[in-house]
């Protein structure tokens, strides 16, 4: 089984997140989402609309997604590829070439992200109304 591994906030799932988990599960048989914790946003700098439980079910209730865990900190993708035997790191080229020494561990893609939608457009939209 070829198990597929992401992160994101996934805040406001829309057609980008979609699209980006739809190619990362064609990838393999298996995907799992690292989906950050209310507090890793604060680190990131991103605070989302959906506190964490939500953003967690309505990933779960998506039919790409096999898995959901936590992301509480940057340090963490290594010793999750491990643990869950990931054959591949799949994420949006925005972060392209950040996640390289991921390559000493499993396979590593940078999929090209969706154009014109994002959650922040969605929020200063929403502001528009
Ligand atoms: N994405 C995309 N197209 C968009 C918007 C997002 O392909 N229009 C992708 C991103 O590239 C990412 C995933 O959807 O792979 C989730 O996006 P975010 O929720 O914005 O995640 P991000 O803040 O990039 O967090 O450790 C990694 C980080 O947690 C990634």
């Amino acid at each position: 089984m070829k198990k597929i591994l992401t992160y994101g906030t996934f805040d406001l799932t829309h057609i980008g997140h979609i699209n980006l988990l739809r190619r990362a599960k064609a990838l393999g048989d298996y995907l799992i989402v690292g989906l950050s914790t209310d507090e890793f946003n604060q680190i990131k700098g991103k605070s989302s609309i959906f506190p964490y439980e939500h953003r967690k079910i309505i990933l779960e209730s998506i039919r790409f997604v096999d898995q959901v865990i936590a992301e509480r900190c940057w340090e963490q993708k290594i010793n999750d590829i491990n643990e869950l035997n990931v054959d591949i790191f799949v994420i949006g080229d925005d972060w392209r070439g950040k996640f390289d020494f991921l390559k000493e561990f499993c396979e590593v893609i940078y999929l090209p992200r969706t154009e014109d939608i994002s959650t922040t457009q969605i929020k200063e939209a929403i502001t528009l109304i």
